[in-house]
C-alpha cells in the first residue's frame, strides 16, 4: 500500500486497489465454482454451499445449479480457491495491516445470482470475530466479474470503523439469507460509497465497517472472492469461547504464545518451548 492508500484506510476504513488480478486469474476461481456448484469437484472439509432462501423456500424457481446458490463458505482447504487466500498479491497488501505473522480466519465466494432478493443488510464483520484488536484484522474482496449497482455491489459507511461493534439483528424483510445479521441502530439512511469494480479490483476492509449490498437486478451473476485474515498476535478477551479458532490456519510467519492460534491449539498441548 502507498501512504496515500493507508491514510484513505485508516480515514474511511477501506481502500480499492484496481486490477491487482488479471481475467485468467479470476478464472481459475471461477471455474471452480461453477464446478463445485455443479457437484464436478469434491466439497473440501468444513465448505458449506449454500442455497440462496428464496430457492430453498420455493418461492423462487432455480433454472440452472448455479442460479441457487448464494455462497460458498470456508473454501480454505479448497486446493484451488486457497490460491487466491495464499496469493502472494494479497499477502503483500495484507501484510500491512497484519504485520508479518498471518492467519486465514475465514473465506467465502459470494455468487449473487438473478432472480432472488439476495440482498445483504449492512453490518460489520467483527461480530464473527470475537478477538482483537480489531485494527488487525482485515478483509480482502476482489470482484469476478463487473460489480455496479445495478447488480448489488458493496455499499460502505465510510468512517464507521472508527465507532463500536454494534448490536445485530434480523432484518424485517421476507426473504433474507441465513446468518445475513445486520446491524441495529445505524439510522434510517446512513451516508453510503457504493464500491463499483471491474473484475480484479480489490477491496481492503476494516472489520469494523459497516458494508452491505443491493439487490441483483440484472440476469447474470455478480460473483466474488472474499478472505479474512488477522495477526498471529491477535488475542480472545478473557471468557470467550476460542472454538471457532481450530479453523484457522497460519499462511505467512509465526505462531504466537497467547495469540490465535497457540490458543486453538491449546487442548493438544498448544506451543512446545
Ligand atoms: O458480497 C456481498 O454481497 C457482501 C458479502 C459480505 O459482506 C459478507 O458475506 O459478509
Amino acid at each position: 500500500m502507498t501512504p496515500e492508500e493507508l491514510n484513505h484506510y485508516q480515514e474511511h476504513g477501506y481502500v480499492v486497489k484496481r486490477a491487482l488480478f488479471s481475467e485468467d486469474e479470476l478464472q481459475v476461481w471461477l471455474d471452480r465454482l461453477g464446478a463445485l456448484i455443479r457437484g464436478e469437484a469434491p466439497k473440501s472439509d468444513g465448505m458449506l454451499i449454500m442455497r440462496d432462501v428464496m430457492i430453498a423456500k420455493g418461492a423462487v424457481q432455480a433454472d440452472s445449479p448455479e442460479a441457487a446458490v448464494a455462497k460458498i463458505q470456508d473454501f480454505d482447504r479448497d486446493p484451488v480457491l486457497r490460491t487466491y487466500t495464499d496469493h502472494p498479491k494479497l499477502l503483500a497488501e495484507i501484510e500491512d495491516f497484519t504485520g508479518a505473522n498471518i492467519v486465514s480466519i475465514h473465506n467465502m465466494l459470494i455468487n449473487k445470482p438473478p432472480g432472488v432478493d439476495g440482498r445483504h443488510p449492512l453490518h460489520q464483520d467483527l461480530l464473527y470475530f470475537p478477538f482483537g484488536p480489531a485494527d488487525r484484522i482485515v478483509a480482502s474482496w476482489t470482484a469476478l466479474e463487473p460489480v455496479m449497482r445495478k447488480n448489488g455491489c458493496l455499499a460502505v459507511v465510510p468512517g464507521s470503523h472508527k465507532g463500536e461493534l454494534l448490536p445485530h439483528g434480523d432484518m424485517d424483510w421476507d426473504y433474507v439469507n441465513i446468518a445475513y445479521y445486520g446491524a441495529l441502530d445505524v439510522g434510517a439512511d446512513p451516508d453510503r460509497v457504493h464500491l463499483e469494480m471491474e473484475p480484479g479490483d480489490t477491496v481492503f476492509f476494516h472489520p469494523k465497517l459497516l458494508h452491505g449490498s443491493g439487490r441483483n437486478q440484472t440476469k447474470g451473476f455478480r460473483r466474488a472472492i472474499s478472505s479474512h485474515y488477522a495477526a498471529a498476535e491477535c488475542v480472545y478477551p478473557k471468557g470467550v469461547d476460542q472454538g471457532g479458532a481450530r479453523r484457522y490456519r497460519l499462511i505467512q510467519g509465526e505462531i504466537k504464545r497467547g495469540g490465535l492460534l497457540d490458543n486453538a491449539t491449546a487442548a493438544s498441548g498448544g506451543l512446545s518451548g
